[in-house]
């Protein structure tokens, strides 16, 4: 394969449409459709006695109104649990409309369709719900306790509880390690729920014309929904089109499918023969899509005199939110990425995942990976100030070595398959972080502090991707892969692999995602796994074709395709440059039905009907048309690492933190763009940052979120975010042919463990917290 264009820092092609308003976002469509809004829960937990819609119908251009009885048999059922899981013994998913209970604010009772939003808004204001209000339970801990219940018949609140355990080398277990050790410390961490919050919110547009379904969703799986949809609705799966158009971030809430809205619009379009669209607003945002990162964290260890870790505990609460959409996706992935670049003596792990009458949890950015990495890596700093040893050579100590890959945590990771990491080198990228950061000549002073933090995070999970490609007779080259985009750039990378694989003009290349009537078959983008799924299908589909293009050329130039090479778009014998083709000729030959060939000018002639009669038909096993299709299945995930480290300084007064310098080393395998995955980095560590200093969701004691607005939830901006500085390693993946690693998540993970470590340096506390806000320092003070 050609490396011109894989690896290179393209500019991205997909920013000057974005960058110049040209962009089409779920809102820019369906202009003139019917507006859905929603009336939803103001209580936390309510039994709901009575709706009386009566007043709404008088409203001027209502259309319809709809509670969970007006509902059929297919879409009034109970949401379905995307991924179940033995130990989640009591899963639980909500119906698209409230039945006859609800568990937090923000559940959607009632569906209005006006002429327009403002209209549908009026109608809400009038609909009358009568509720029997119940005691909520709100937080974590008095959830654990196990009253009130959330749901009747889930005793305890408990949805799942899972031990997962791997003895020494001698087969002892964690307990008899730690009670063995010659050092041992125990320790408690409360991380609060955050949120994805992308800057456009979830969406939905629906058109039915009698035969075929349209919908347009910002979703990050397209062909999910088009498949809850098509069940939901009882229509053939031809028979509905999804299509994500450009998305304004995802960060982890669109990968839900179906969203209630995604099936109540379109059975709504259906039912009315209308097109109607429904745009999420912010605060229906915070108090009706998913949270996540709430855990409590109990952690014991057991070390000896150099910091190795000879046994570990962990035991996780974890906040589940009302219902289970996503199955114990999160707390399986804390456990299993917790064990980072690290090598454990023994390992036990055991997490409870408890409901609350909270907004759901589904996976954001990074998912339950931050908590992991705050837990071992606060297991590392304690150890180092425990023995009086740099931080660094703790974290060195315990170290995976470069020559120990494949390495096996004898676990399961989340796609059910064995926990081996296949490559990598830590104590290279040790080495880089404290060179880019300065670890080693830091000058102490007052309110001034060093840290760093380590992750390993699995990417490019199963089960699989495809991508298509196409060359037409202009010689451009039509990419189309089933998952969707939200701002990764994927209209870049996968034109740079393509154009690398082809050996075409980056320019003649365009790049279609999240289109089901373009490509039909694929899972979603989310877990850092585009580029290695995607990629390598994509790559392996420019295989096919590129093949099918030396043996169609090679009978047009009277050559062997053995002798034949692409470059610039141009078929050409090696060594013989004169003897060449177009490869948008060679699409023309590719078509027997249209075209005559003269060899001496090399060109061909396209026709408009009939086959040329001097012409042969399709050579046997042959397939019209210079395009090809193929699939990417991984083995097992692909583990990229990273190390970041920062340097803060705190308000001796106000106890303000500062962050004066921030460093990533990042190991994505090889790079296809590298300029991209910076980005991608900086997006990452700048959501961190938020995560780490400023984001929490503010419940009270009746279940109301207090800040549901970004006036109140604190976001930071470019104000709050230093100069990221960044360095690469590449340690290529054995387990795909471009030897690609994920990088979509890795930014984010790390950072609450690295600002922890920096400002227990510069303040001497004890940080047990993420967040970490001005107040809490002031606190862990003492004051
Ligand atoms: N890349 C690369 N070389 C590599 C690895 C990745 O050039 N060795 C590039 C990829 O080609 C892609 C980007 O980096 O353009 C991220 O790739 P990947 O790690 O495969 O992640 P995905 O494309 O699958 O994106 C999902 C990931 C996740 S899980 C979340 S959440 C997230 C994220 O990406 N949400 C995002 N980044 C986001 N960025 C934006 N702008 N908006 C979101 O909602």
């Amino acid at each position: 394969m050609g490396t011109r264009l894989f690896g290179e820092p393209v500019r991205r092609v997909e920013d000057e449409r974005l960058l110049t308003g040209r962009g089409r976002y779920l809102d820019d469509l369906g202009r003139d459709a019917l507006a859905a809004a929603f009336v939803r829960s103001p209580h936390a937990h309510a039994r709901i006695r009575d709706i009386d819609v009566g007043a709404a119908l008088d409203v001027e251009g209502l259309v319809a109104v709809y509670t969970w009885e007006d509902l059929p048999a297919g879409v009034a059922e109970p949401l379905p649990l995307l991924i179940p899981h033995p130990a989640l013994t009591h899963g639980r998913t909500a119906y698209p409309l409230a039945r006859d209970v609800v568990r937090h604010v923000g559940e959607p009772v009632v569906m209005v369709v006006a002429a327009d939003r403002y209209l549908a808004e009026d109608a809400c204001a009038l609909i009358e719900v009568d509720y029997e209000p119940l005691k909520p339970v709100v937080g974590l801990e008095e959830a654990a306790q196990g009253a009130p219940l959330v749901h009747e018949d889930v005793p305890g609140n408990l949805g799942a509880h899972l031990v997962q355990e791997v003895p020494s080398a001698a087969g002892l277990s964690a307990r008899e390690c730690i009670e063995t050790s010659p050092h041992t410390l125990a320790f408690r961490l409360d991380i609060e729920r955050s949120a994805s919050t992308p800057l456009e919110g979830r969406g939905v547009c629906a058109r039915w014309d009698g035969g075929d379904l349209r919908v347009y969703s910002s979703t990050q799986t397209s062909t999910s929904v088009r498949m809850a949809i098509a069940a939901k609705l009882g229509l053939p799966l031809p028979r509905v089109e999804v299509i994500a158009p450009d998305v304004g971030g995802g960060f982890g809430v669109k990968i839900v499918h179906p969203w209630p809205e995604e099936i109540l619009v379109p059975w709504a379009a259906m039912t009315l023969g209308r097109e109607i669209k429904w745009t999420e607003d912010r605060r229906e945002h915070f108090i009706s899509s998913a949270h996540e990162r709430g855990q409590v964290q109990y952690v014991r260890a057991g070390f000896d005199d150099d910091g190795r870790v000879l046994g570990l505990e962990v035991t996780i609460l974890h906040d589940h939110g009302a219902y289970t959409p996503y199955g114990i996706i999160v707390p399986i992935i804390t456990s299993t990425q917790l064990l980072g670049p690290y090598k454990i003596g023994s390992y036990r792990v055991e997490f409870s995942s408890i409901y609350t009458n909270t907004v759901q949890v589904t996976p954001y950015r990074g998912a339950g990976r931050p908590q992991g990495v705050f837990c071992m890596e606060r297991t590392m700093d304690k150890i180092a100030q425990h023995l009086g040893l740099d931080r660094a050579d703790v974290r060195a100590a315990n170290f995976i070595g470069p020559d120990e890959f494949p390495y096996d945590q004898r676990m399961t990771f989340q796609d059910g398959r064995p926990l081996v990491y296949d490559s990598g080198d830590y104590p290279e990228m040790l080495r880089m972080i404290k060179e880019l950061i300065g670890w080693d000549t830091f000058e102490r002073a007052p309110n001034r502090g060093i840290g760093l933090a380590c992750y390993v995070e699995g990417t490019g999970v199963g089960p699989y991707e495809g991508g298509h490609v196409q060359i037409t007779s202009d010689g451009r080259v039509h990419v189309s892969t089933g998952l969707t985009s939200q701002g990764q750039g994927h209209e870049t990378v996968f034109a740079q692999i393509a154009a690398s694989e082809l050996g075409v003009p980056l320019e003649t290349v365009s790049v279609v995602t999240g289109d089901t009537r373009r490509f039909g078959y694929a899972v979603g983008t989310f877990a850092s796994r585009a580029a290695v799924v995607s990629g390598n299908a994509i790559a392996l589909a420019c295989r096919k074709v590129r093949e099918k293009a030396l043996r169609i050329a090679a009978e047009a130039l009277e050559a062997d395709p053995g002798d034949l090479d692409i470059a610039d778009g141009v078929v050409h014998v090696v060594g013989a440059p004169s003897a060449s083709i177009p490869l948008g000729t060679v699409a023309v030959l590719a078509n027997p039905l249209r075209y005559s060939f003269d060899s001496e000018t090399a060109k061909a002639t396209q026709f408009s009907t009939a086959t040329p009669a001097d012409r042969p038909p399709v050579a046997e096993g042959e397939e019209p048309g210079l395009e090809g299709r193929d699939f990417y299945s991984p083995i097992r995930s692909t583990f990229a690492a990273g190390m970041h480290a920062a340097i803060v300084e705190t308000d001796p007064e106000t106890a303000e933190i500062r962050i004066v310098r921030y460093a990533v080393v990042h190991d994505c395998g090889r790079l296809i763009n590298p300029m991209i995955v910076e980005g991608q980095v900086h997006g990452g560590v700048a959501q961190g940052i938020g995560g780490a200093l400023y984001e929490r969701m503010a419940y009270d004691a009746h279940g109301q979120l207090l800040n549901a607005s970004f006036m109140d939830f604190l976001m930071p901006y470019a104000s709050e975010i230093p100069r990221i500085e960044t360095a690469h390693l590449e340690t290529p993946s054995p387990l795909n042919p471009l030897g690609i690693k994920g990088a979509g998540e890795a930014g984010v993970i790390p950072v609450s463990a690295v600002i922890a470590s920096a400002v227990e340096d510069a303040e001497g506390i004890d940080v047990d917290r993420m967040p970490l806000s001005p107040s809490d320092v002031f606190h862990l003070r003492g004051g």
